[in-house]
């Protein structure tokens, strides 16, 4: 990269943020184990409460972030009205306020600068640094037009630029939650029920008798009131069934652990419906009333026995159809899981869609214990012209794939690229609350990218990776500091949650919709930003809602009745789902016309070579991808990820609980950093495994930096799904590396 235009910065450390006392005690399913993680310290003064909710992850639990008055968050704890979290915090959530306490975080806008031929950055003040951007995304439109500027988000401070790019002209967006991370799952459950599965999922598991995780290692993945919902299942004696590789902390609560060999999933799926089928096991009535295309299943299904696939999945066919029973007896109060990350080897939409056809099966999508009937409340819009339409956007990028239902960051990142000759190029970028360097795989191209775009700005809380590739940076204050977005989110019942400043934001750092108003009005697009603050816009949303601020600052979350009808199928009508047949479509002419397969085949993936492993990967209870790996109370809880060794490649290669290892790939990338082996029987013998998120490569992340792997730094090869656009990140292998590869560099 030495001779590259746009030099990744390194910044040495500046000072070290002190680390807060925790508990590392908990209990992941125990019924006091999110409550209070992290103590308040005793503190007499009464304290101020304001409703927030948690931007530690995704789930956006509803809670109240309790302060002093003197700028300091003693504690934040869950709001019990919120279906998200019932008013219990993830570990995560209750060390939110670390973020708040960083101080490693990003404090003053910064410009990229050349100081006596070395590439740094200086601090500038926000009207420099917001006119700089300004007057750069003005110049590429000018030249380019306004949709070669593409807005690459994450999270809340995506809506507030979005708002921003819209009324700029581009609806060049994506984010990293569909093409790596849900897509696959949403494009097939659309193909098969006409309906998103959506965030939350619809899944009634406080209800279920049968839980099927395929890969999804709910209570390592602490998506909380799921993880609660699964508590309470297994109190109710479900019976939960882990189809993992890996011992995951789901598979060490269930009934059935099916160890399966990777890449190997939709050989299952296939066999189970071939039981279902044959022993005549699925829902009859059901099926006739809803489905289209079951003949032409069950001819499918006729040759894939469990023997058939015992052969491919390891699994014991008495086994399958022990499982198969175990489903049919709990059904219509049965989920077979779909799973969130998704995105494994390339035929993922196939995969989802083989267990959406599986519920379809089972009868268990509409009815209570399987998945229900979801509903949500729109905020109203705060008026403002309409947005221009651009001449291109996301969807003519992602062309390519012709069900991908939103942005696909890497087709963004491939256009971004001068030698691919993308009919519709994109010059610079917008990155706000995505950290790509670690969340994007096929770290080669996005390196191409990156060193040719003409202008990148990002905005972050905190000098994650991508930030040493930023022309400007401009620092956002933290969720707990600024006023934001109304939460509205499918649930049972609709509900809305606010979020309003608890503290005055730290250092020089300001809110997202601050920024984004403020670049809107020096590119003259003050129509589109008709108020002083966005507290304003908020109070008239409530308003419009039958609320107002008073009432959402005392409640933080308000419930709406629904407006769908009911929860549950009703077994008197007949529901018409949003499929181009009104059914369940078991067979699908969409994918057929588009020259895919109708329903669902096994096609055998590449293995790994001899003296490889296949790279798998997950969470940590404690950590949200990278963005907590320098959250000073979650860094005492976790400090860096570990390699999961099976004991056999232990003894092959000397391998000792502890002890420091490389990682090289099939594509000879050598890990910057080491690991700490684990050995242990958790893990089959084909694969490794860590935690995504470690291997921090910027100083300035005193806590965090060079502790554990990137395994995105290791995902150099992804199987696109040729359905949605998917990148495929399960099909990378690594050797391991006892000998420090990099003692002979200079660092
Ligand atoms: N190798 C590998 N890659 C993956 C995954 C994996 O498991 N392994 N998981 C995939 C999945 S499922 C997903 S959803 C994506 C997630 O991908 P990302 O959303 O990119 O994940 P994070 O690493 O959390 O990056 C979030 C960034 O937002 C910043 N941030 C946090 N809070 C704020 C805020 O309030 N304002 C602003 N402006 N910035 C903020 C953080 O500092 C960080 O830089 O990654 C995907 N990529
Ligand atoms: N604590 C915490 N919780 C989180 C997050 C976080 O960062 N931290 N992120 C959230 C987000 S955005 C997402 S998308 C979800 C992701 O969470 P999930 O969707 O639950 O999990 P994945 O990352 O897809 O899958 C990880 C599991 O898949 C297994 N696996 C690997 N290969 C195979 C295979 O071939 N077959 C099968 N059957 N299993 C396999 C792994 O061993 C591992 O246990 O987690 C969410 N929850
Ligand atoms: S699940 Fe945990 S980290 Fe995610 S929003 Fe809820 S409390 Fe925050
Ligand atoms: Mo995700």
């Amino acid at each position: 990269m030495t001779t590259s235009r746009r030099k990744f910065i390194k910044i040495s450390a500046l000072g070290v943020g002190g680390l807060a006392t925790a508990s590392a005690a908990y209990n992941m399913f125990g019924t006091t184990s999110f409550l209070n993680t992290f103590s308040a310290p005793n503190n007499s003064k009464a304290l101020k409460r304001t409703a927030t909710y948690c931007e530690v992850c995704f789930w956006k639990c509803a809670a109240w972030a309790y302060s002093d008055g003197e700028g300091h968050i003693q504690k934040i704890i869950g709001n019990d009205d919120d279906p998200h979290c019932n008013g219990r915090l993830c570990p995560r959530g209750t060390g939110g306020v670390g973020m708040y306490n960083d101080e490693d975080r990003l404090k003053t806008p910064l410009i990229r600068t050349t100081i006596n031929g070395e590439q740094t950055f200086r601090e500038a003040s926000w009207d420099e640094a917001l006119n700089v951007v300004a007057s750069k995304l003005k110049t590429i439109k000018d030249n380019h037009g306004a949709e070669s500027i593409a807005l690459l988000k994450h999270g809340c401070p995506g809506w507030h630029f979005e708002h921003l790019f819209r009324a700029f002209g581009s609806d060049t967006t994506a984010e990293p939650a569909f093409a790596q991370c849900r897509g696959p799952r949403e494009t097939a459950f659309a193909l098969t029920f006409g309906s998103w599965v959506g965030s939350p999922e619809p899944t009634d598991i406080r209800d279920t008798k049968c839980l099927v995780l395929i890969g999804s290692h709910i209570g390592e993945n602490m998506h909380n009131s799921q993880v609660q919902e699964m508590s309470d299942a297994i109190d109710n004696g479900a019976t939960i069934i882990t189809v993992d590789p890996r011992f995951s902390t789901a598979a060490s609560k269930s009934q059935h652990w099916l160890a399966i060999k990777p890449a190997t999933d939709i050989a299952l799926l296939l066999s189970w419906m071939h039981v279902l089928i044959e022993e005549e096991l699925y829902d009859k009535a059901y099926v006739e009333k809803y489905v289209y295309g079951f003949d032409e299943l069950k001819a499918h299904v006729r040759e894939f026995t469990p023997e058939w696939a015992y052969g491919i999945t390891t699994i014991k066919p008495e086994e399958i159809r022990k499982t198969a029973r175990a489903m049919a007896h709990a059904a219509p109060a049965v989920i077979v899981h779909p799973g969130r990350h998704v995105v494994w080897y390339g035929d993922d939409t196939q995969r989802e869609r083989a267990i959406a056809i599986l519920n379809g099966l089972l009868g268990s999508w509409g009815r209570r214990g399987g998945f229900y009937l979801k509903d949500s409340i729109a905020i109203p819009d705060f008026p403002h012209p309409e947005y221009p339409k651009p001449k291109w956007d996301w969807r003519d990028i992602g062309e390519n794939y012709p069900l991908a239902q939103m942005g696909l960051t890497n087709e963004i990142i491939k256009a971004s690229i001068p030698s691919e000759n993308a009919k519709y190029p994109v010059k610079a970028w917008m990155v706000a609350g995505t950290n790509l360097i670690k969340s994007i795989p096929d770290t080669i191209q996005l390196q191409k990218a990156l060193e040719a775009l003409e202008f990148l700005v990002v905005v972050d809380t905190m000098p994650m990776d991508i930030t040493g590739y930023a022309d400007v940076i401009l620092p956002e204050c933290t969720y707990l500091e600024r006023t934001d977005i109304v939460r509205s989110a499918t649930n049972r019942e609709p509900s809305i949650a606010v979020r309003f400043a608890a503290v005055p934001p730290k250092y020089q750092t300001k809110p997202g919709a601050w920024i984004a108003k403020e670049i809107g009005m020096r590119l003259g697009l003050e129509a589109y930003y008709q108020y002083d603050d966005f507290d304003e816009v908020v109070n008239w949303q409530l308003k419009e809602m039958g609320t107002s601020r008073e009432e959402m600052e005392k409640i933080g979350v308000k419930k709406y009745p629904r407006q769908s009808g009911s929860l549950y199928l009703n077994e008197d009508e007949v529901h018409h789902f949003g499929t181009a047949s009104g059914k369940i479509e078991f067979y699908s002419h969409e994918l057929k016309d588009l020259g895919f397969d109708p329903m669902p085949k096994y096609t055998p993936h590449p293995e790994p070579p001899q003296g490889f492993y296949r790279l798998n990967y997950g969470r940590s209870p404690m950590h949200t991808f990278s963005r907590t790996s320098n959250n000073p109370n979650l860094t005492d809880l976790k400090k860096e990820n570990d390699l999961w060794v099976n004991p056999k490649v232990a003894r092959i290669i000397g391998l000792k609980t502890g002890q420091r290892v490389w990682l090289k790939n099939q594509d000879d990338i050598i890990s910057t950093f080491s690991i700490k082996v684990r050995v242990t029987e958790r893990v089959r013998w084909d694969s490794v495994y860590m935690v995504h998120g470690f291997g921090n490569d910027n100083k300035k992340l005193t806590r965090s930096y060079g502790k554990g792997i990137d395994d995105t730094q290791m995902i150099s090869r992804v199987f696109t799904d040729p359905i949605m656009g998917g990148t495929g990140m399960r099909g990378n292998y690594v050797s391991i590396v006892t000998e420090n590869p990099h003692k002979n560099e200079a660092i």
